[in-house]
């Protein structure tokens, strides 16, 4: 078994292909503050087997999750693949029986009919649940404390979409879970599917859409009122999947529609805000104000996938697809159709986050991984032209943007902002953020005081491990997990 001489799967991002403990580990700078009690989860694509069609693209690696568990001042690792019904027939054949990224025409003829999910995009808790999340498929349970796969989950039959995002979002003030499906009827299909389940889990409410075409929808925006579906021009359809072309392509020549639906309404109307071809793929936050809807993403010219071509053949534009912090603001009085973008900072950047205390509400700060732009010589070529050499915080209150460098040869991961036990403003909390370090070929956890980000971090935790880059994470205090995984034992 070899796995091919690619960016993709050469170097750090090589797959890392283990599930491993570590009790204990070492804290090279700093000190782990011992009111950190609960832990830290991310995920991301690891593939378990090479690619059976010779080549694949990051998207398609099977779901690793890593858990960072914290208790007065001690750090244990563990890692686990999420044991999705691919992951456990690949297991079986000793080899790859799913082809290419969202494309079933291209998978070995005995695995038609089990899901193609590999649950490696984002985690979600809700309703005394851990979700694995990936948008082509359905969630997939796992426990928050052993990270053992539990199986998929369909709210009890009441999730009728083929598909979930990987992006829903909790109104912290009633636990509502707001989320959707695209691609809701298969794969391409233009189909929409709403859903809003209580802090029981239960699905309440369940709306269906139409998208004015196929698109890849990575991410929406909710706010008190209101729920709003980006249509951004990176197009699939099914002749594409069965004349073996790459699942998405750029199409400049369509618009952004942004789908505008008042929450938990059965009959009103889809208002579509219409603008210019941009690419836009993870929401900050998003919140309503006079009549407004403000959305805060991370925008770009163009599409960030470098493996996603554009439709006429024009060459990747690192430049163009470069993203930054935007608002996008919806007039909901105006008689028009269009909408407005401003920046929210000058210094690019992508996997925004923030305190989830303050989802679909206004609120002050937003963290993400940022980058400088100043050329560093110690560091190997990036595939996409991307380094988040800096872990950022937008200050929406006085449009400042502070950054923490964290180091000659090195890049960030996400951050998850972690808020402080018993502390109420939105700032006060703590920065996780794993940190690649090519150099060494090993990663490290870094903390770092959310109001105080411009010094030294507050630890360096050091993982004697290489964690290729992942995707989005989560965190849970340590009653949620002890809790959740007693009663999933019983
Ligand atoms: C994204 C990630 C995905 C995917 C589609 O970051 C979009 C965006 C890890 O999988 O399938
Ligand atoms: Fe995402």
């Amino acid at each position: 078994m070899k796995f091919p001489d690619v960016p993709t799967f050469r170097g750090f991002q090589a797959p890392g292909r283990f599930e491993a403990d570590i009790r204990d580990l070492e804290v090279v700078q700093g000190e782990v503050p011992a009111d950190l009690d609960g832990a830290y989860y991310r995920i991301g694509p690891d593939p378990q087997f090479p690619p059976l069609l010779g080549n694949d693209i990051f998207l398609n690696g099977d779901g690793m999750v890593s858990m960072f568990r914290f208790e007065a001042g001690r750090v244990d690792f563990k890692c686990r693949w999420v044991h999705t019904p691919k992951f456990l027939a690949e297991r079986e054949a000793g080899r790859a029986l799913f082809g290419a990224y969202r494309n079933p025409f291209t998978d070995d003829p005995g695995v038609r009919g089990l899901s193609r999910g590999t649950a490696n995009t984002n985690l979600l808790w809700h309703a005394g649940r851990m979700l694995a999340l990936k948008e082509d498929s359905h969630p997939v349970e796992i426990d928050p404390l052993t990270l053992r796969t539990i199986g998929s989950w369909d709210y009890d039959g009441a999730l009728t979409s083929a598909t979930a995002t990987a992006h829903p979002k909790i109104d912290a003030a009633t636990g509502t879970l707001v989320f959707f499906g695209y691609a809701a009827k298969g794969e391409t299909t233009p189909d929409i599917a709403y859903y809003e389940a209580d802090a029981d889990g239960a699905i309440v409410f369940e709306r269906w859409l139409t998208a004015p075409y196929s698109s890849m929808v990575h991410d929406f925006a909710v706010t008190e009122h209101h729920v709003v579906f980006p249509v951004v021009p990176l197009i699939s359809d099914l002749q594409r999947l069965k004349d073996g072309l790459p699942h998405f392509a750029w199409d400049p020549s369509k618009p952004v529609c942004l789908g505008v639906l008042p929450r938990r309404d059965p009959a009103a109307d889809v208002r579509w805000f219409v603008g210019d071809a941009r690419f836009a793929s993870h929401t900050m936050n998003a919140f309503e104000e006079d009549g407004r809807i403000h959305i805060d993403m991370s925008v770009g010219d163009s599409v960030v996938f470098p493996f996603f071509p554009d439709i006429n053949g024009t060459p990747f534009d690192p430049e163009a697809a470069t993203p930054y912090i935007s608002r996008w603001t919806l007039d909901l009085r105006s008689a028009t159709d269009d909408f407005t973008q401003s920046r929210l900072s000058d210094v690019p950047g992508e996997f925004p986050r923030i305190n989830e205390r303050h989802a679909i509400r206004s609120y002050r700060y937003g963290y993400l991984g940022m980058q400088s732009g100043i050329p560093d010589p110690t560091m190997p070529p990036s595939a996409s032209g991307m380094r988040f050499d800096l872990i950022g915080r937008v200050d929406l209150a006085t449009g400042t943007t502070t950054t923490h460098y964290v180091g000659d040869t090195s890049a960030t991961q996400e951050p998850l902002f972690v808020p402080r036990r018993g502390a109420s403003g939105e700032g006060e909390g703590y920065i996780m953020a794993l940190i690649n370090r090519y150099g060494e070929m090993r990663s490290d956890l870094l903390i770092l005081d959310a109001e105080n980000m411009d010094g030294k971090p507050l630890a360096t935790v050091r993982l004697p491990l290489r964690l290729r880059n992942g995707l989005h994470g989560t965190w849970l205090d340590s009653e949620d997990i002890t809790e959740h995984h007693a009663s999933r034992e019983e």
